[in-house]
């Protein structure tokens, strides 16, 4: 992340959508133009969270580190400061980064944010969205705070706004803002893209807000999802929900509007974190972990600690692979890195407990007085020492039960040595399973496939090895964060 420039300008003190003033005069303001500002209109990122508040505990996650890849000069990026105050919000707070980057936070107030961020996104949304009904916790008071969230969303950029900007939310904390925006008489163009999965009707109408979600979406002009069949899903939605018939191209008229419903999966800077990984096998920390192993294969997994990411299973297969594939007790290490997140959450704090049971189950079962089969860690790592991880495993083990992407699985491609490339296991159930084909892919719910996959990986030939990973960093370097954000946005400039 770029180094930020505080000033702490309300909206009242920029005048006609002008820069706000900067305290320092070693910070470029002006310079040529980039995509992000030419042409029709100033981009303006809305997200739950904004890099700038990731220095106040957020953790890790792949919407941030997609479009912080790609976000250039001239763009706005709006959203919550990190901050629980007594209130929210009702301006914004500005703040020019160095790369010429406006990034405008609200405070929420303690309240409204338990109720909409850990009640209804994080208790009902999340794993309705990730097919998981048993787990959702509906209660009517959560739902009317995240109404209530976005609508202060909604106000609090108002006033940021200019004429010919062009509006891009993100994801499924802010599903409603659109229609708010539209509300508070906004007729800039509007597109919302959804980070996670999307579910088909039967599975949506068991919330019972779920036609009000599909209506207040349809207010937006283009709705992006990851692949195909995510978008396929949401249209049965529109039909289930509103009665509308879309065309086959994905288009919808809803209240007056043409809504377009598009596929763009989302990516990395590829050849940009190859570079990291390259650089990073000679830090300090890459070289620790290295002479840690004595010699031994590294099996590693990178998540975010959420049940969707099926890490209980992926215990129970890395157990599986020891117990029916022997000859790799002693020169195999599995190092999963799970970084906690949503702790205020009970279905994450039972996980917790669980996979700290299963580590140990595996260890106390296999462990010997000079090896410890897994290791299993839950503090997030360093993008340069997780550059450097992913260069020094032999299997990326990418298995969740439902994503939207995954970009894990991409960033694991594109740090491997081309020339000695380790081997992915991936999940069916990842959006980036549609374009990484050549990945050893495997349904996760199969321990015993995931197993199989894994000693198929740990005992492949150089030359298989060579021949998938030069197939799958193509298309990593393919599907670039940059292309992800030119395709989504070249869709909004086309809409009316
Ligand atoms: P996430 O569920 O957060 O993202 P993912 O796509 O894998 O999942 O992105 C995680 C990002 O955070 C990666 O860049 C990774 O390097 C980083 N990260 C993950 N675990 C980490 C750890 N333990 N320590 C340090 N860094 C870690 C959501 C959706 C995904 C979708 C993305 C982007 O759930 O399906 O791919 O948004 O759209």
């Amino acid at each position: 992340m770029d180094r930020m420039v505080l000033v702490n300008a309300r909206p009242s003190d920029i005048k006609d959508g002008a820069q706000p003033k900067l305290f320092s005069s070693s910070v470029p303001v002006a310079g040529p133009p980039s995509w992000a500002e030419a042409g029709a209109g100033r981009v303006v990122i809305v997200s739950n969270r904004v890099p700038a508040s990731s220095e106040q505990g957020a953790t890790a996650g792949g919407l941030a580190v997609a479009l912080a890849d790609a976000t250039t000069k001239g763009a706005m990026w709006f959203g919550w400061s990190g901050y629980r105050a007594e209130e929210t919000s009702a301006e914004a707070n500005i703040v020019l980064s160095e790369a010429g980057v406006t990034y405008a936070t609200i405070d929420i107030a303690e309240r409204d944010y338990q109720r909409f961020y850990n009640g209804f996104a994080n208790g009902a949304l999340w794993p309705l969205l990730h097919s998981r009904t048993g787990l959702l916790r509906f209660n009517r008071p959560d739902y009317e705070a995240y109404r209530a969230v976005n609508r202060a969303f909604a106000r609090a950029l108002l006033p940021l706004l200019r004429p010919d900007d062009l509006v891009w939310i993100h994801d499924y904390q802010l599903m409603t803002m659109g229609e708010e925006l539209r509300a508070l008489g906004v007729e800039n163009r509007i597109g919302f893209f959804l980070h996670v999965p999307f579910v088909p009707p039967s599975f949506l109408q068991v919330l019972p807000s779920a036609d009000e979600l599909i209506a207040a979406l349809s207010a937006c002009d283009v709705i992006g999802l990851q692949t195909s069949a995510d978008a396929d899903m949401f249209l049965q939605n529109v039909t289930e929900s509103l009665g509308v018939h879309p065309q086959r191209s994905g288009r919808y008229a809803y209240h007056g509007r043409e809504v377009a419903v598009v596929t763009t999966p989302i990516g990395i800077d590829a050849m940009k974190f190859a570079r990291l990984a390259e650089r990073a096998e000679l830090a300090p920390e890459t070289v620790r972990l290295h002479e840690s192993l004595g010699g031994r294969k590294l099996v590693l997994g990178v998540d975010r600690l959420d049940y969707s990411k099926g890490l209980p299973l992926r215990f129970d297969a890395f157990g599986r692979l020891l117990y029916a594939y022997p000859q790799h007790r002693r020169v195999v290490n599995y190092l999963q890195i799970a970084a906690r997140s949503r702790q205020e959450v009970g279905s994450y704090q039972s996980l917790r407990r669980e996979l700290d049971r299963l580590a140990g189950d595996i260890n106390g079962e296999f462990s010997d007085f000079d090896w410890v089969p897994l290791r299993y860690m839950t503090h997030p790592v360093n993008r340069n020492a997780l550059a450097g991880f992913y260069r020094r495993a032999h299997i990326g083990l990418v298995t969740p039960l439902r994503d939207g992407m995954n970009l894990v699985a991409k960033e694991y491609i594109a740090a491997q040595d081309p020339e000695d490339p380790g081997v992915l296991v991936l999940s069916r159930f990842a959006g980036a399973a549609d374009e990484l084909t050549e990945a050893l892919i495997v349904n996760p719910v199969d321990a015993d496939e995931v197993a199989a996959a894994i000693h198929q990986g740990l005992v492949m030939s150089l030359e298989e090895r060579r021949a998938r990973h030069d197939a799958l960093f193509r298309k990593v370097c393919h599907t670039t964060a940059w292309r992800f954000c030119e395709t989504f946005l070249a869709h909004l400039r086309a809409r009316p």
